[in-house]
Parts: C-alpha cells; sequence; structure tokens
C-alpha cells in the first residue's frame, strides 16, 4: 500500500498541482493534503504554495531512500537503501548487515563520515557533500576473483562522471578515479568468504562531489579534487548517487561475465606508464602492459611478465 505521504510525494513530482485536485485524485480530505505537504517540508523538502498553479515542488537534493529508489533504473542495487546522517563508515554499517543476512543490493548512503577508510588502513576523508556510499553484493564469484568488481566500480563512476558532466575521468590502478590526474574519487572493497566461498563483497565508493577544496586537508589539496571544482557549479549528490547505482548494476554484470576489461583499460591511466607497485612484501618496477581477468596488473620487467593483484602503484614517469 502507498502511504499518503508517497502518493502526495509523487504526485508533486509529477509537476505542480492544486490541492483540491490532489484530495481529489488521492480520495483523501483537503486538510489529509495540507497536513501531508506540511509533513514534507519538516523533512526538508521545499514546497510553494502558488496562486494559480498549487503547490509546487521545488529543486532539491534530499538524499532519502525514497529519492533515491524513484524510477531507478536497476533490478538488484538499492532494493533497499539506508540513509544515514553522521556514520563511522557506510562500509562498516553495510558489512554488518551483510552478517545479519541482508540481501544483494542493500545501499548505505552517509551525509558525513567520522571515520571514512581508505585500503591498507588509511584515512579517507569524507566531508559534507560527498557522496559517501557502500554497496552489498553477493556474487557467484571465487574469493580471489573478488577485485575484479572494484575495478567494476571505478569504471562505473567514470561513465558517470562522463555521463553526467561530461568529464573524461581515468582509472589508476586499481581504481582510484582521476579527473585532470587528480583523485576525485577512491574505491573500497571488502568481503567475507568462508572455506573458499565468497559470502558477500562490499563495494564502497567515496566521491569528492559537491565541496570545494578547502574542505579537506592541505597536503591532499595538490592531489585530490572535487566534482564542484571541476564543473565550476553545485553537484547534485542524488543524481549522482543514482547515477552511480545504475551504472554499477551494468558493470557488475559485465564483470561476472569477464566483458568489463576492454572498458576498464580503455580508461586507464596506468597502462603504458612505468610503475613501482608495492604489493606486502615485494616492489615491483616495470611497465604496465596489461590488466588480467582478475583484474591484476601485468608489469613488463625487461623479459620478464610479473603480475600483482593488490598494492600501491605509482606512476613514475608522471609527477606523484
Ligand atoms: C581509497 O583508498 O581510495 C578508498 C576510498 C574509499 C572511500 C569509500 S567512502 C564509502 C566507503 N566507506 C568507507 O569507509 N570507505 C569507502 P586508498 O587508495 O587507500 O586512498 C587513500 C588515500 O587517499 C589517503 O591516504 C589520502 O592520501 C587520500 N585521500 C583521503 N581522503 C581523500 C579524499 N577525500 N579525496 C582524495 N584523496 C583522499
Amino acid at each position: 500500500m502507498v502511504s499518503v505521504r508517497d502518493a502526495v510525494l509523487e504526485a508533486l513530482h509529477r509537476g505542480p498541482v492544486s490541492g483540491p485536485a490532489l484530495a481529489r485524485e488521492l480520495g483523501v480530505s483537503r486538510t489529509a493534503v495540507w497536513k501531508t505537504v506540511e509533513l514534507l517540508r519538516r523533512e526538508g523538502y521545499s514546497i510553494e504554495g502558488e496562486p494559480r498553479k498549487g503547490y509546487v515542488l521545488e529543486r532539491h537534493d534530499l538524499l532519502s531512500p525514497y529519492e533515491i529508489r524513484r524510477g531507478l533504473g536497476t533490478a538488484v542495487l538499492g532494493r533497499e537503501v539506508l540513509c544515514l546522517g553522521e556514520v563511522g563508515s557506510t562500509n562498516d554499517v553495510a558489512k554488518a548487515r551483510a552478517a545479519e543476512g541482508s540481501a544483494e543490493g542493500l545501499v548505505v548512503v552517509a551525509a558525513v563520515q567520522r571515520e571514512g577508510r581508505g585500503r591498507l588502513g588509511r584515512t579517507w576523508r569524507s566531508p559534507v557533500g560527498g557522496v559517501w556510499l557502500s554497496v552489498l553484493l553477493r556474487p557467484r564469484l571465487a574469493p580471489e576473483r573478488a577485485p575484479i568488481l572494484a575495478l567494476a566500480a571505478g569504471v562505473a563512476v567514470a561513465r558517470s562522471l562522463k555521463g553526467l558532466y561530461g568529464l573524461d575521468a581515468r582509472l589508476k590502478w586499481p581504481n582510484d578515479v582521476l579527473v585532470g590526474g587528480k583523485k576525485v574519487s577512491g574505491i573500497l572493497t571488502e568481503m567475507g568468504a568462508e572455506l573458499g566461498r565468497l559470502d558477500y563483497v562490499v563495494v564502497g565508493v567515496g566521491v569528492n562531489a559537491d565541496f570545494g577544496l578547502e574542505a579537506l586537508p592541505a597536503d591532499l589539496r595538490e592531489r585530490a579534487t572535487t566534482l564542484r571544482e571541476e564543473v565550476g557549479g553545485s553537484i547534485s549528490r542524488l543524481a549522482l548517487v543514482r547515477r552511480i547505482l545504475e551504472e554499477l548494476e551494468g558493470t557488475y554484470e559485465a564483470a561476472l561475465d569477464q566483458g568489463l576489461l576492454e572498458e576498464y583499460k580503455t580508461l586507464s591511466a596506468t597502462l603504458g606508464k612505468m610503475v613501482r607497485v608495492v604489493t606486502g612484501d615485494a616492489t615491483l618496477e616495470g611497465r604496465a602492459v596489461d590488466v588480467d581477468r582478475d583484474g591484476a596488473l601485468i608489469i613488463e620487467r625487461g623479459d620478464d611478465l610479473v603480475r600483482a593483484l593488490y598494492g600501491e602503484c605509482v606512476h613514475l614517469d608522471t609527477p606523484p
């Protein structure tokens, strides 16, 4: 059953409508409509009452499950959506829900992260205005192939930035998203596996969206950028979250069918470059020549080809 609240909101999304017309359409009293509009206003929607048109819903950037899911072009991602204010890390929330048995497709979005995490225990700065989201997946995939999902997320973000803002986003292996050589987005995938079987993968995506560089610490400002800086105007987090989910559903399926690599390679800022990759105990240096089906970087070292499945990658022929 659709609630009166959702029915009124849906009608307002379609365009201006008068109180009496809305009451007739929904089969409720005018007072019920008026009270619902007041409720929506308290939730943060800006709804003007205009003499001839009736109620008009102003453009907004409210992140709510309803707004994210409304007409979303996905079958699986976003089946359940949690929108939170301030959290430690959206990945932790999603992992806790995974352990409780939540289904594939759960999306967790937060306004601010106090303890946003990068890879290898690093910190991810997550001020107000960013898109901080995690998606719960339960793929049929061998655990060692899980890194390919991080690449899928990178491609999804790159496609979204191109599609929404025309930005030429590039991927630095494994999955930093760069605009103009600067990091605008980072991806952290974490998995739960048992006896060689993947139980879940949480794909965490952070995008510096609607804030200026001054919101990041000084030491990051050289290497990082934000969409607001690149586009030169405000960014709708709602539109971006929705687009990322739609693109990610496609790249996720492509990754499972092994149809993702060619696109990943064309977006790569790493292939062809001299690189240094530090994995746990080894340092590999040479020319990045390929990415294989598991998402590993193939490095040419003299006459040898060596493989890095994870690690920290530095481009040697461009300044860091
Ligand atoms: C990443 O790690 O790039 C993964 C970032 C993933 C963040 C998302 S947000 C939603 C979800 N919940 C989480 O807790 N995490 C995920 P890594 O490649 O290790 O890069 C981390 C490094 O990037 C830091 O050491 C800084 O140098 C830099 N950095 C930190 N915050 C940044 C920011 N907002 N923009 C650009 N660079 C940043």
